[in-house]
């Protein structure tokens, strides 16, 4: 903890000041997720009793329909965000189509991507789950945002983080000066700076794919898991293998310790030839703080943030962290297009 105590406002306010242009918009916006957050935060802290409490899905005493945490989520991130003046539109992962700011509220420069609660499957196991967000400008010509404001390609965006609701909340983001966490103390309510400028350790630790999936996987990823896998001392292997199942929980130990995150490509649901990842609402996001804090991100075969957007809701294969981690697996699936090529 350094010694002073810098709040995330004070830290988006020191960070605003590097960009002489700024408005404040930008800042604004990035503490109306914060606060978002800390709203969101005290819902999944208490999470565990609704079931006692008989909560969640039913009514209460109010007669009002209590909400499921990650609708709750959605629905937090949207009403703190729609009127502020500051997005042209926002896009959840939990909805179809973009989140048009109603016509009563003027628009903004700014569109808000997010991953209202990314993990939910594991909400009633009490495992980390968390929320993620992306900020692209408004490049649309209209006076209200479109869908063309949220397929930008990922090293356009304006600032990228995560909150990750575990043993403590933090907030992580960057706005490409740096990647910095903060850990929110419920007893002033506010998110302190705990982490100044993370980087990724230069050696990797961890490698942290579902290994349930195995047989589903190109011959090239089976290989590059038996190799982390392999025992080799000389080249400091096997890696540790560490999967919680949540992606925000399993980039953030990565990002902090050193190590590789894969989900890639499977055969599993021929519906699904890309993975399971969004591209928008997931893998951008997290991409823009890998690169930001030393690390790297691809597709197998491209880097997460020159891929170009075509749909809303896309997925795509990824592999994030360690450079050399991630350049080696880019290595082995190159070995799958050989052989393919092959005759
Ligand atoms: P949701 O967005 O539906 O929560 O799914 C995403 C996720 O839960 C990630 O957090 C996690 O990395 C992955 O799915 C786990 O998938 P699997 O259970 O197939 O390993």
């Amino acid at each position: 903890m350094t010694s002073e105590i810098v709040t995330i406002e004070r830290h988006i306010l020191e960070q605003q000041r590097l960009f002489p242009k700024a408005t404040g918009e930008f800042t604004n916006l990035l503490y109306d997720i914060a606060l978002a957050a800390k709203i969101i935060s005290r819902e999944v802290n208490k999470a565990g009793l609704a079931e006692i409490l008989g909560l969640a899905g039913a009514v209460n005493v109010q007669g009002e329909q209590v909400m499921k945490l990650d609708v709750f989520a959605n629905e937090m991130l949207v009403r703190m965000n729609d009127h502020t003046g500051r997005l042209c539109a926002m896009a959840s992962e939990e909805s179809a189509d973009i989140i048009p700011i109603p016509d009563q509220f003027p628009c903004g420069r700014y569109a808000l991507i997010f991953d209202p609660l990314d993990g939910s499957s594991n909400i009633d196991m009490n495992v980390s789950i968390g929320t993620i967000f992306s900020i692209h400008r408004k490049v649309s010509r209209g006076p209200r945002g479109s869908v063309a404001d949220f397929l930008q390609a990922g090293y356009k965006q304006a600032a990228a983080g995560y909150v990750i609701y575990g043993s403590s909340t933090m907030l992580v983001y960057t706005t490409g000066q740096g990647v910095h966490g903060f850990t929110l103390d419920p007893s002033v309510g506010e998110f302190l700076l705990s982490h100044p400028n993370i980087h990724i350790p230069p050696r990797g630790k961890y490698y942290s794919v579902n290994e349930g999936n195995f047989h589903y996987w190109s011959e090239g990823v089976r290989r590059y898991v038996d190799y982390l896998k392999a025992s080799d001392r000389a080249t400091g292997r096997p890696y540790s293998g560490r999967y919680i199942g949540s992606l925000v929980a399993d980039f953030h130990r990565n990002l902090l310790a050193g190590g590789i995150f894969m989900y890639p490509a499977d055969a599993k649901d021929p519906h699904q030839p890309h993975g399971k990842l969004r591209l928008l609402y997931e893998a951008t996001p997290l991409a823009f703080l890998a690169e930001h804090a030393g690390g790297t991100a691809s597709d197998g075969r491209q880097r997460i943030l020159d891929i170009q957007p075509t749909e809303l809701h896309q997925r795509t294969p990824l592999f994030v962290g360690n450079k050399d981690l991630v350049e080696l697996a880019e290595g082995y699936l190159r070995g799958d297009q050989d052989r393919h090529e092959k005759p």
